[in-house]
């Protein structure tokens, strides 16, 4: 096992890195940016090291100053948590260059579900079901020819996008052509492709998502799946596992083609793979993320295994000690994402002071955040404060506790998103599991949102 790792990140996630390194016995180094320096992980790492100004493209996102912060401070490892570097595959190869290990998969395997075309077709040859769609479309004549052939409404896509960024519904025929248009030039600006591809709208659907975790022994599991639907912007919103309405049966069958297709794409570590699910039991293949997820908490805590613990070792070689028949779904969990944002103002981001804060606490409660009286939110990065984790042995249960903690939850300074939250909880077609990608569309005025 190695002895030293950089974590090359901030906010939530980097505490919980510097969590699972600490009882690990593994001595942590904190990347920081100027305006981190009085971050809860800057003072909870062993050591830390600048890495630069605020602006992530200065920091977080520069690699010659992350890779010197690792040589110049002795680590041989390095832990990107999620976003920044953490699905780039010329950071991975730097490392390993250096002779710093990554914790994370293969660049190979970035490199393929990177594009979101080319994950496609390697999930299609591993046996993955696809919704009806093209590979990369690159003239407006080859969309329109693609779109009367998969018919409307139709998702256009951006091969270099993903998690949303670069997708549009396309409801008509007369709409394609500006749409392919306006999408293409944006994506142009956006990713160094401009390859867009075009998918069969599926309007009645649950976003799921299946966890994976492969060593380097050709040893994988799957780990249950969470449930991501409710998504403003294509924003996660809050997430839940085991997902409502899903089947042992089907829970077993995505789960097994899951990990099948990360073992075949040679894949190491953790991943998702997303999906739609139909209301006929049938899913399709969206994308694999190769990183840890924000939502990974819930999937920890039905299942017992602690993820970032499991990368570590299978970063540093270990063979996977927990075996498919070991894993167990056990109750219900769900994570509430606080945000800075302002649910009134159309989920605008702020920034500002805590005033005051006191997290909640109890049974069945786990508070990731790295936010303390006084702290000031940057304005530089995404408006994640907290991730409020309920488990209770039932999803009625979990509901009632999420309300406790949510009504025991005190950030005074800025807005959050905590009254969203206590809403959703009191919606009567989410109490009763109706969880569907177009929930916050069909809610929106009794959720106050403007769409
Ligand atoms: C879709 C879809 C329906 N049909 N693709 C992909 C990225 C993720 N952030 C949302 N994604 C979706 N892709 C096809 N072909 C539905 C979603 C989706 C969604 C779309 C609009 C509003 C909320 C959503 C929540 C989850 C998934």
């Amino acid at each position: 096992m190695f002895k030293k790792a950089l974590i090359a990140n901030r906010g939530e996630i980097a505490l919980r890195v510097i969590r699972a390194c600490r009882e690990l016995g593994i001595r942590t180094v904190l990347a920081y940016s100027e305006a981190d320096r009085d971050s809860l992980p800057a003072r909870m790492a062993d050591e830390r090291i600048c890495i630069g100004p605020g602006p992530s493209s200065k920091s977080y996102l520069h690699i010659p100053n992350l890779i010197s912060a690792a040589l110049l401070t002795g680590c041989e490892a390095i832990h990107p948590g999620y976003g920044f570097l953490s699905e780039n595959p010329s950071f991975a190869e730097i490392c390993a260059d250096v002779g710093l290990i990554f914790i994370g998969p293969p660049s190979q395997a970035m490199v393929q579900m990177g594009d979101k075309v080319q994950s496609r077709i390697a999930a299609e040859r591993a046996g993955l079901p696809l919704l009806p769609g093209t590979d990369a479309l690159r003239t407006v004549g080859e969309g329109e020819a693609a779109a009367a052939r998969i018919g409307f409404p139709l998702m256009l896509k951006a091969a270099a996008g993903g998690g949303g960024r670069g997708i549009r519904l396309v409801q008509h025929a007369d709409e394609f052509t500006s749409v392919f248009t306006t999408a293409q030039s944006e994506v142009r600006e956006a990713f160094n492709d401009d390859g867009l591809y075009i998918e069969k709208y599926l309007g009645r659907a649950r976003h799921v998502e299946v966890q994976v975790l492969c060593d380097n022994h050709g040893n994988g599991v799957y780990l249950g799946e969470r449930n991501c639907s409710i998504q403003r912007r294509h924003q996660k919103l809050l997430e839940e596992s085991p997902s409502p309405g899903l089947s042992e049966a089907l829970r077993r069958k995505m789960g097994e083609r899951s990990i099948k297709a990360a073992l075949a794409i040679g894949y190491r570590g953790a991943g998702t793979m997303e999906y739609l699910v139909d209301d006929d039991d049938n899913f399709y293949f969206m994308e694999m993320n190769t990183r840890l997820q924000v939502e990974h908490p819930v999937t920890e805590w039905v299942t017992g295994v602690d993820l970032v613990r499991e990368q570590l070792l299978v970063a540093a070689g270990e063979p996977l000690r927990v075996r498919q028949e070991d894993i167990v779904l056990r109750g219900h969990a769900i994570e509430f994402r606080i945000t800075a944002e302002n649910p009134a103002l159309d989920f605008r981001p702020q920034t500002g002071v805590i005033e005051e804060y006191l997290a909640p606490g109890g049974i069945g409660v786990r508070v990731d955040s790295h936010l303390y009286q006084g702290y000031e939110v940057p304005p530089h990065y995404d408006s994640l404060l907290s991730k409020l984790i309920v488990w209770a042995p039932t999803r009625a249960e979990a509901i009632a506790r999420g309300k406790r903690a949510l009504g025991e939850y005190v950030i005074e300074g800025l807005p959050t998103t905590i009254p969203f939250h206590l809403e959703l909880l009191d919606n009567e077609a989410f109490q009763r599991g109706e969880v569907y990608t177009n929930f916050l569309a069909e809610h929106s005025e009794q959720l106050a949102l403007k769409r």
